[in-house]
């Protein structure tokens, strides 16, 4: 089932999410619904409170090199933690919650982080690149921070402009 996705300025989007305690039947559902959400929307990374499940859930699903999405490659990271992370890079970013805007932000460059799988078995996996920069941005999610929440003050009040315009412009159509 696809979900409808909340957006930004949704007061929803700045909950605290918590931990799953239960590894069932319900769960494994609401992370094939997530999945189907995000492939619907051309998403490759989607966590749970965009749903408004306020639930430490994420999902990415990276294009491999020849830019494929297979669901081979998806990974679903439930109570994740970031253990070590090591230097920066940058990144222009786009969020399915703030729909038609992207921005540079700057990221760890690798992590290491820990989650359970759908059946509450433990995982670590360090990670580079776009799935590391993907992974935090999930991650920040579920502390109710938005990729906009860190642009400077400049570059946020100009997104605010552009956004509302867009906004004013979808309701036109
Ligand atoms: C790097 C940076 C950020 C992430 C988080 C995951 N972000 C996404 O999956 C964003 C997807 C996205 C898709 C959109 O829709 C289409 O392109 C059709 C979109 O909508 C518009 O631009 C209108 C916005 C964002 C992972 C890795
Ligand atoms: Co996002």
């Amino acid at each position: 089932m696809i979900l409808p996705i909340v957006a930004y300025p949704d007061k929803r989007l700045k909950q605290k999410s918590q931990n799953v305690e239960a590894f069932d039947a319900e769960l494994h559902t609401f992370l094939d619904d997530m999945y189907e959400t995000m492939i619907a929307s051309n998403g490759i990374g989607l966590a749970a409170i965009q749903v408004a499940v306020p639930k430490n859930i994420l999902i990415l699903n990276i294009p491999d090199e020849e830019d494929e999405q297979t669901k081979d490659t998806l990974i679903e990271m439930i109570n994740p933690v970031i253990h070590a992370k090591e230097g920066t890079t940058s990144y222009q970013e786009g969020c399915l919650s703030v729909p038609g805007f992207y921005e540079e932000v700057e990221r760890f460059e690798s992590i290491k982080v820990s989650y359970n799988d759908r059946h509450g078995n433990e995982h670590e996996i360090a990670a580079e690149g776009l799935l590391s920069i993907a992974i935090q941005h999930e991650m920040d999610h579920l502390l109710g921070i938005l990729f906009i929440d860190k642009l400077s003050y400049a570059r946020r009040k100009k997104f605010e402009k552009e956004y509302k315009r867009l906004q004013k412009e979808k309701k036109r159509v």
